[in-house]
């Protein structure tokens, strides 16, 4: 039995979120909207320094305060835990990851480390209370920046001999890499910063952990994006059994990687609930969260490109200094790795090495923040192709063309090992550059140019390709990662014909429940509506990878998609026995079973549903009830890819960039819900300009966040950015049967390298050949002034 072309299609409709409705209103409720009786509250004494010694903590005042429960210092609470706080990627056998505790014992490594746990029955208490609390340090000399962190002058942690954590590198053929560079007409060789950023989610975070009366068992709420891995992590590190254990992570205002962890605070709530016997309650201040939830970046990236003199690239050679900062957390050391593939970016190149050093530093941990490790590795390889095109005289465009992988060429085996594939990178260049108009914006620069206009036109093309739909498992075990890469999913027809799905996925923000119902309705020929989907909670939904690294819909979706097919293929079963005609007889149009050739002789999956749960008339052999589970694990990622393109206007007399016009061509295969796709790129591209333009998390000399709130760190709202001009093009995936690849990352991906390039083409002219990030007015303007004084 195959699909009928004469059913309605769904999937590809630009259908509104059902999700929206309920979080537009204020409907929905968040971790700290839960009203929890009795809960009491936990506030964080934490590290004023960047790396010290705690000498003496006197919480004496502190106890004696109105309204405190409890107040318990690190060593208070050793005994509490079974393992240390949880590193699942360690990517060498060797990596160096010191003992990370949920509260400091002996020493601090970074400023807003935990390190006194203050419990009382308000809010209001527990701040009071942790203010009382006095702590002294002995200050020790903390390692800050990346590239001092790699001579040892200084350690980040007094007990390693050394600020490298790892050394992983990819390196398939270094005599070709040799050879490449010794032959080459002309080189490229750069060190890009990528600055540390502060993912800075809608929603702090915020948890509840509320134990059963009865005992022994615990909710936990959290606004995660991964229950599932937080609940086998929790029970890891604390020895609850994971059957005592549920996780829930209720409305989650966006997490962009920052919610992919496990953190301190949620162990602690756990084991002072366990402790006390009571439920227990935090939620993260914004400028404590912009300390102690993950960063993203902190790479120090030196590329280099081998070419001959038409432009051909014949090598790519990468070195890396990545930021793990203070502590290894859930899958810090993997974000440069999952980069490590992909310096070479849309392009075909015959040699490629690749080494990264992890590094510790006294700063807050870094780990996956949208794109992870693929906004660095795409930003490396698009600017330094802009600078080889400069070398060589040509147009960025034509460089590019000159490189692309061929449409042809796949499913392509890259030089790093990986499959791509597919994807035609030709068409994404050409319908970019012409929504852009192009020759005429670049003659437009060349008009400003000769006019002596000091409002300079920059133009900026970045091509991108991805690594997303983490992941087949084996893939993952062959990087050492601590879990696999399948997706679960359940479906089911009720009695009334009402359907559920339960879905392994954890969606914080991408529209999932109005996805994977249109997955679920196109191949049942239902409505949407009629499709509940249930997830984030490990009672109702039991098995999960939960949701990062755009894996959802190839993952996700493919396991609903196939558990679909197979309730259908036991409601055939059903239908030719209720018919009496064999099953290859029928087909499925409509929401029913018809006899080809006879549509007068059908019956509804309704009555099949209803037939399911009575059970009276079933043919041997076939259980009741109408429902299938599956547990997909993909054979290859799927690649995302596209061209961005980047207007500026960049202001002579004052340095200011303006972004004029954005174009992004994205191919993410089949679209389930365009407008959903549009939406995650219109974020992702926010993202990335952010990076190119905004954000950094500035330091000062002594390890001190300088811009912890967010009137100091710059998140640019839609005021900053103009209306973006979106296309796409459609090479579905042959690694799952929707044909879909991911989009959650690709405009994140593909932005920063896009707005620097304008950038740095605007000031060109000048002798400018690098503008780094964030492009504030007072760099681009002393960029301008260092290169109008070298004339
Ligand atoms: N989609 C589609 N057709 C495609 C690809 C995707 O209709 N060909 C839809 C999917 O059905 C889904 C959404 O787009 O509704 C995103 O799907 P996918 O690309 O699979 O990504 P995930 O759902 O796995 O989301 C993770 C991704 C990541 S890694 C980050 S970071 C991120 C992002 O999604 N964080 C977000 N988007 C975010 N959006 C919001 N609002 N908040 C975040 O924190």
């Amino acid at each position: 039995m195959t699909d009928s072309p004469q059913q309605e299609r769904i999937i590809g409709e630009r259908r509104l979120r059902r999700e929206d409705p309920g979080l537009l209103s204020g409907e929905n409720r968040f971790s700290d909207d839960l009203v929890v009786p009795g809960a009491l509250h936990l506030v964080l004494v934490r590290s004023p320094h960047a790396h010290a010694k705690i000498l003496h903590v006197d919480a004496n005042a502190a106890r004696s305060m109105p309204g405190v429960v409890a107040i318990l210092t690190g060593q208070d609470l050793q005994s509490e835990w079974a393992a240390p706080m949880p590193c699942a990627w360690p990517v060498t056998p060797d990596m160096k990851n010191p003992a990370h505790y949920p509260l400091a014992t002996e020493y601090v490594h970074y400023a807003g480390e935990c390190v006194v746990a203050v419990v009382a029955r308000s809010q209001i208490e527990a701040v009071d209370a942790a203010g009382a609390v006095i702590v002294e340090y002995e200050e020790l000399t903390p390692v800050l920046d990346l590239e001092d962190a790699v001579t040892d002058a200084s350690l980040a942690h007094e007990e390693l001999d050394s600020n490298a954590s790892f050394v992983w590198s990819l390196d398939p053929n270094p005599e070709a890499v040799e050879a490449a560079f010794r032959e080459a007409a002309v080189t490229v060789s750069e060190r890009y910063v990528q600055q540390r950023l502060i993912p800075a989610a809608m929603e702090p975070r915020a948890m509840v952990v509320v134990p059963s009366p009865m005992g022994g068992d615990y909710t936990v709420y959290s606004a995660t994006q991964i229950p599932h891995v937080l609940r086998v992590m929790l029970a890891l590190t604390t020895g609850i059994p994971e059957t005592k254990l549920r996780v829930v992570a209720p409305s989650v205002g966006g997490g962009f990687g920052s919610k992919l962890d496990v953190y301190a605070e949620e162990l602690l709530c756990l084991v002072l609930a366990r402790r006390l016997r009571q439920p227990v309650r935090f939620t993260e201040e914004r400028g404590e969260g912009t300390m102690a939830t993950i960063h993203g970046r902190g790479q120090v990236q030196y590329m280099e490109l081998a070419a001959n003199a038409d432009g051909k690239v014949t090598a790519v050679r990468v070195k890396l200094l990545a930021d793990m900062g203070a502590y290894l957390q859930l899958v810090t050391p993997g974000v440069p790795l999952l980069g490590a593939f992909l310096y070479h970016g849309v392009y075909d190149i015959g040699a490629y090495s690749f080494t990264c050093t992890g590094l510790f530093t006294n700063k807050t941990p870094t780990d996956a923040y949208r794109g992870a490790g693929r906004p660095e590795a795409t930003y490396a390889i698009e600017r330094a192709m802009d600078t080889l095109a400069r070398k060589l005289a040509m147009d960025p465009a034509e460089i590019r063309r000159r490189n692309f992988i061929a449409a042809e060429k796949f499913p392509y085996e890259s030089v790093a090992g990986l499959v791509f594939d597919s994807g035609s990178y030709q068409e994404n260049l050409a319908k970019a550059l012409d929504r852009a108009g192009y020759a005429e914006l670049r003659a437009e620069q060349q008009r400003r140019r000769a006019a002596g206009d000091p409002r300079r036109l920059g133009i900026g093309v970045s091509c991108y390709v991805e690594m997303c739909g983490l992941a087949p498992s084996r893939v993952l075990a062959s990087l050492n990662y601590g879990a696999g890469g399948w997706e679960a999913a359940t479906v089911r027809i009720l009695p009334t014909s009402k359907v559920q799905v339960v879905t392994g996925t954890a969606p914080h923000g991408q529209g999932h429940e109005t996805s994977w119902s249109m997955i679920v309705a196109d191949k049942l020929g239902i409505s949407p509506d009629d499709v509940e989907v249930l997830h984030s909670d490990t009672a109702i939904a039991p098995h999960g990878m939960d949701t990062y690294g755009s894996r959802s819909l190839s993952v996700g979706g493919t396991a609903i998609y196939l558990a679909t097919e197979r309730v259908i293929e036991k409601a055939l079963k059903i239908a030719a026995h209720q018919m009496e005609v064999a099953e290859e007889d029928l087909e499925y149009v409509g929401a029913s079973f018809r006899v080809k050739g006879s549509p007068d002789q059908q019956l509804p999956l309704a009555a099949i549903a209803f037939e399911a749960f009575t059970a009276h008339n079933l043919p041997d052999g076939v259980e009741p009830n109408l429902e299938a589970s599956i547990s997909w694990d993909p054979p290859n990622f799927t690649f995302p890819n596209g061209t961005h393109i980047a207007v500026v206007e960049v202001d002579e007399e004052t340095g200011r960039v303006q972004l004029e016009r954005y174009i992004a061509v994205d191919d993410c295969g089949n679209q389930i819900n365009p407008m959903i796709v549009e939406g995650q790129v219109h974020g992702g591209i926010t993202q990335g300009v952010a990076q190119a333009l905004y954000e950094e998390a500035l330091y000062d000399a002594s390890g001190q966040l300088l811009n912890a709130s967010l009137a100091d760190y710059l998140v640019p709202s839609a005021a900053e950015l103009p209306s973006f001009e979106l296309g796409s093009t459609v090479t579905p995936s042959p690694t799952n049967p929707l044909g879909v690849k991911g989009v959650g990352e690709a405009g994140t991906i593909g932005s920063a390298p896009a707005v620097i390039n304008a950038v740095v083409d605007a000031l060109a002219d000048l002798g400018v050949t690098d503008c780094p990030m964030p492009a504030t007015p007072e760099r681009v303007y002393s960029l301008i002034q260092q290169a109008t004084a070298a004339r």
